[in-house]
């Protein structure tokens, strides 16, 4: 989960640091929750919950990692684990830090190496290493108190950042030796400069705890972990002056009932019906790793290669005639045999290896929403026409770009041979165009006039120049009908994006379509060629239109 690393924190010049967020729940008086998490994504979800802090469980880190809670991971292991929260999250982790993984020597390093990964503080317990978890057997040996104040005295002289925690762990009544030899150590520790006390209790009720808050008289910041006492409501700790309370195991415990119940289910059903609505989807594992950063990033910092081909989908309209079917989904989504129109096309695309696809949506944009596209909304689209929806993308119009309508399919080898077109600008244009429809006014159509006709015997790639695209040719002039699908080469790109920022210029962007925008190119002596295709494709504009989409099928 180190997805996205925030910048080696610039808040700590801004007094906004780890380390002073930290200090902040200790010493600000209120009573503050830490709530346990084990790695980078249980550390994304306690801050999504709206905790202030993190407690990096011993017991939880070493379960994630499949060990028990006696030092079995090595501290550098556990640090590892801890550089992840701490990269993941920007609230402060207060670490179990065990018994300081040594003597004074291996906290001091210890300690150097926290700050380094901008970790919040260290709570240490006075036991000996190796410890054991404080609910396992009963009178587990304690620290030296002299030894143990000499270890928090490295600590603090170690760290690098004045508002870094060190808590002292007092577990003399873990261990069974009383009241008083639990005052003495906590005292002691105070004195040695330890931020806080952590005063631990196995019981199940909090007499124990209670009592030593009260004999305590707040000498210094007091934090529990009510893991066996949880039926004391949490207001009698605040009264009783608890300034921190950590919720110490519960994630850990949460998904390993989470897991178990779902590999027992997958077992036994052989399927994933009765599961998939019980975990977090693939989506969601996707918005916590953040991964629209990295989206974001890789066009900011990927090289764009001249040789990958993009496609950019107009796919704004609404598509008036079809009526009911369009009345609140866009043409493009309209199903045809199961699938959507725009799916479809996108397939088409893929075949050829074009991955790059951008949409640009306008009429009821939020339903169109395939994965794996991009999207750049023409939020005008009501009052603009073609060459404004594709001018929304002119940050994409770069390199080679295949531009296409987005009610159109079309058989994949006509792409294969759009791929080989040498010219600036290459139009597709169907010679066949009177095969669909002979009356050229039966509905809006792309015609073209072209330097030479299509005829039988016609030599594929044979040069022909478009002279003229317009809805109303004579019937003499035309020689097809472009079938909303075109190449740009690099250049071709480069003129179109002129082009684009001319008509803008001139205020003409809006009422423009996509002859226009051709017809401008024409003019401005840029290569525009055609190439001559005899069917194999379609639009959707209205309903006999589907049926034949269906057939093309
Ligand atoms: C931990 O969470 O690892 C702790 C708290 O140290 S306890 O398990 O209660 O000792
Ligand atoms: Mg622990």
């Amino acid at each position: 989960m180190n997805a996205a690393p925030k910048p080696a924190s610039p808040d700590i010049f801004s007094g906004t640091s780890k380390f002073s967020l930290m200090r902040e729940i200790l010493n600000s008086g209120d009573l503050a929750f830490l709530m346990e998490a084990h790695d980078g994504i249980s550390a994304k979800i306690v801050e999504e919950a709206g905790f202030k802090g993190i407690w990096a469980s011993g017991l939880s880190m070493s379960a994630a990692l499949g060990v028990r809670d006696s030092n079995e991971a090595s501290w550098t292991q556990v640090l590892e684990v801890l550089e992840f929260m701490s990269d993941a999250t920007s609230i402060p982790i207060l670490v179990d830090g065990d018994t300081g993984y040594g003597n004074f020597n291996n906290m001091r390093r210890a300690v150097q190496k926290l700050c380094q990964r901008q970790i919040g503080g260290i709570c240490i317990e006075d036991k000996l290493f190796p410890k054991t978890n404080s609910f396992i057997g009963e009178g587990q040996p304690l620290a030296d108190i002299d030894e143990f104040c000499g270890k928090i005295k490295a600590g603090k002289d170690s760290q690098s950042d004045d508002d870094f925690c060190i808590i002292a762990r007092v577990e003399a009544l873990i261990s069974g030796w009383g009241m008083e030899e639990a005052i003495k150590r906590a005292e002691a520790y105070h004195a040695a400069g330890a931020d806080g006390i952590l005063i631990h209790s196995k019981r199940r009720d909090a007499d124990e705890i209670l009592t030593f808050l009260k004999e305590w008289k707040n000498r210094c910041p007091v934090v529990i972990v009510p893991t066996t006492y949880y039926s004391t409501p949490t207001e009698e700790f605040e009264k009783a002056g608890t300034s921190v309370i950590i919720w110490a195991n519960h994630n850990i415990r949460a998904s390993i009932a989470a897991m178990r119940e779902t590999s027992r289910r997958i077992m036994r059903d052989q399927n994933l019906m009765g599961v998939e609505d019980q975990v977090a989807s693939v989506q969601d594992i996707f918005n916590l790793a953040e991964n629209d950063e990295l989206a974001e990033a890789e066009k900011r910092y990927l090289p764009i290669t001249s040789s990958e081909t993009r496609a950019i989908i107009l796919a704004a309209s609404r598509g008036e005639e079809l009526g009911g079917l369009t009345e609140h989904l866009p043409k493009c989504m309209i199903e045809i045999r199961g699938q959507p129109l725009l799916r479809r096309l996108v397939t088409t695309l893929n075949q050829e290896k074009i991955r790059k696809i951008i949409v640009v949506r306008g009429f009821e944009k939020d339903k169109v929403n395939l994965p794996s596209l991009d999207y750049i909304d023409n939020d005008r689209h009501g009052e603009t026409g073609e060459a404004a929806t594709l001018a929304a993308a002119e940050t994409y119009l770069e390199g080679d770009c295949i531009v296409a309508y987005g009610d159109i399919l079309f058989r994949h080898y006509i792409l294969e041979m759009l791929a080989e077109a040498a010219a600036d600008v290459t139009l597709v244009v169907d010679a066949l165009w009177q095969e669909r429809d002979s009356n050229p006014q039966s509905r809006i159509r792309d015609l073209v006039k072209c330097s030479d006709e299509f005829h039988p015997g016609f030599v594929q790639g044979t040069p022909v120049k478009l002279e003229r695209i317009s809805h109303d040719l004579t019937a003499e002039e035309i020689n097809g009908e472009w079938i909303g699908l075109a190449r740009f080469s690099e250049k071709g790109s480069e003129a179109l994006r002129a082009t684009l920022a001319n008509l803008k210029d001139a205020g003409s962007l809006d009422a423009s379509n996509m002859s226009d925008v051709f017809n401008k190119l024409v003019d401005g002596d840029v290569d525009v060629q055609v190439l001559y295709i005899t069917g194999h494709w379609l639009d959707v504009d209205n309903p006999s239109d589907l049926e034949d989409a269906q057939r093309f099928l």
